[in-house]
């Protein structure tokens, strides 16, 4: 009998769900196939770039999930299973009123928090739960329905929770019960073979795809499953060439001549998957749903808040240059490779690319210096420093302290209503006169008895902690 810490757990969690989702969407296999080769490529390229941001190892490993639930009891639910994974709530995302794109949901990620337990397994999932108390989206009649529908349905079974609970106390579990919880958890997340009730569905699909997704079936499924690739525009072009169509954009920011910063995200459209539904008349039929489709990624360093402003910034006058010129400027700039990859020449990326040129700076200790990035420091190779206060910026450039761009671990909003509508089959309904429901991350907390974190604390305490960790090596007290 061994003992299996979170980590591991984790990491198997993390494999069988990609093996449960490869083998039900072929085409999922297609990306890992093509991001694996693309990794590949890069690494043999230039070895030292692409482990920047994380060893080649984390990286190719690297997946997020995402899942749906209907209500704060199924999201507490939720806390216990990824928590035996060592995952807990960070963020939150409120997709209910991005203009072009509201669906009805409030979101987080579950993650691995510390900088040891990302490195060993970065697995995360991104968490949606269904609003039915959003007027703008439920008439209180159908709201009501909801709510009642999902509290009568149990995602999770009783013998689960219970080992979720014993490997959250325990920090693991013995070989044994590990095996028997990742099978329960691998199995929640399937697609579920019971025949769908047709006109419920229907009737939650017309106010939002999302709803009926969420509330018009008794299970929860993992929706798309994201390897994460060190060249997305590379993978977005073979992919294309493989017969895949992918969507119109890559989400995020544009590919640009500066370090790579946040996430950049794209998809392909939810495939037909054929389900079986039961009509009104008490008869069954077969039909088909698309459900499940496929993204990949590319992370790059996280921005401080300062910085987050910044890229909104850059975000708001692209769509003003945009909305003022659709067809966007000539390629401009030494990055003109745009003709040969489609997503890098759209008039969306050719502007973007003028906007970021002009409004952010384009290397690592640019983004350091104006406190725009985040950053951790470890002690340089043969630094002598004598004791006493030393100004940051004096240590890197002498040479004493050496910073290590830190990853975005976390998701965008724009970008994740981006993907949610852009693999939607209909608009749905809403109406933007009547009233929302408060949520904020405080209130999700509150709702589901566990503190979910806020990012910006944590990048700022690896940044913190690794600054007193040098200034104690070195003796020294750094400003
Ligand atoms: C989640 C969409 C958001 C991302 O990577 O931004 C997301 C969903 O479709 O449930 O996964
Ligand atoms: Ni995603």
């Amino acid at each position: 009998m061994s003992f299996v810490p979170a980590w591991q757990l984790r990491a198997a969690f993390a494999r069988r769900l990609s093996a449960m989702y490869g083998a039900e969407v072929p085409a999922y296999t297609t990306l890992v196939e093509v991001s694996t080769e693309v990794n590949t490529d890069v690494a043999a390229a230039d070895p030292a770039g692409a482990e920047r941001l994380g060893s080649i190892h984390r990286v190719t490993a690297e997946r997020h999930g995402a899942i749906r639930v209907g209500s704060p009891r199924e999201l507490a639910e939720v806390a216990r299973v990824f928590g035996a994974f060592g995952m807990s709530p960070v963020g939150f995302y409120d997709l209910r009123d991005a203009a072009a794109s509201a669906v009805p949901v409030v979101s987080t990620a579950f993650r691995p928090t510390t900088a040891d337990e990302l490195a060993r397994n970065p697995f995360r999932v991104f968490t949606s739960m269904l609003t039915p108390g959003d007027r703008r989206f439920f008439d209180p009649e159908l709201g009501a329905q909801v709510e009642a529908f999902v509290a009568s349905r149990q995602l999770f079974g009783p013998e689960l929770l219970e080992l979720a609970d014993a490997a959250i106390a325990g920090g693991g579990l013995r070989d044994d019960d590990a095996e028997r919880l990742l099978e329960l958890a691998t199995g929640a997340f399937e697609l579920s073979a019971e025949p769908v009730d047709h006109d419920w569905y229907r009737r939650l699909e017309r106010v939002s795809a999302v709803a009926a997704d969420i509330a018009g079936v008794t299970s929860t499924h993992i929706n798309h499953l994201t390897p994460r690739v060190l060249d997305i525009d590379q993978l977005y072009d073979r992919m294309e060439r493989r017969g895949i169509t992918m969507i119109d954009e890559i989400q995020g920011p544009p590919r640009w001549n500066g370090p790579d910063v946040l996430l950049r995200q794209t998809s392909f459209r939810a495939l037909d998957e054929e389900r079986s539904f039961r009509f009104a008349d008490g008869t069954e039929g077969p039909g088909a749903l698309r459900v499940r489709f496929g993204e990949v990624e590319a992370r790059g360093i996280a921005l401080t808040p300062a910085g987050r402003d910044r890229y909104d910034e850059l975000l708001t006058e692209t769509d003003r240059r945009l909305a003022a010129d659709p067809d966007g400027p000539a390629e401009a700039g030494p990055s003109g490779d745009g003709p040969r990859i489609r997503a890098l020449g759209t008039p969306r990326q050719r502007t973007a690319r003028t906007v970021w040129a002009a409004g952010l700076p384009d290397t690592e200790s640019g983004l350091a210096e104006q406190g725009l990035g985040w950053f951790s420091y470890t002690v340089g190779e043969d630094s002598v420093v004598r004791g006493g206060e030393h100004d940051l910026a004096d240590l890197v450039a002498g040479g004493v302290l050496v910073a290590e761009p830190i990853v975005y671990e976390d998701f965008l909003p724009r970008s994740a209503a981006g993907i949610f509508q852009s693999n939607l089959t209909g608009e749905g309904t809403r109406d933007a006169s009547r009233s929302g429901e408060d949520y904020d991350l405080a209130r999700l907390s509150e709702l589901i008895g566990v503190a979910i974190a806020d990012p910006q604390r944590l990048y700022a305490a690896r940044r913190t902690e690794s600054l007193a960790a040098a200034a104690d090596r070195l003796g020294i007290s750094i400003r």
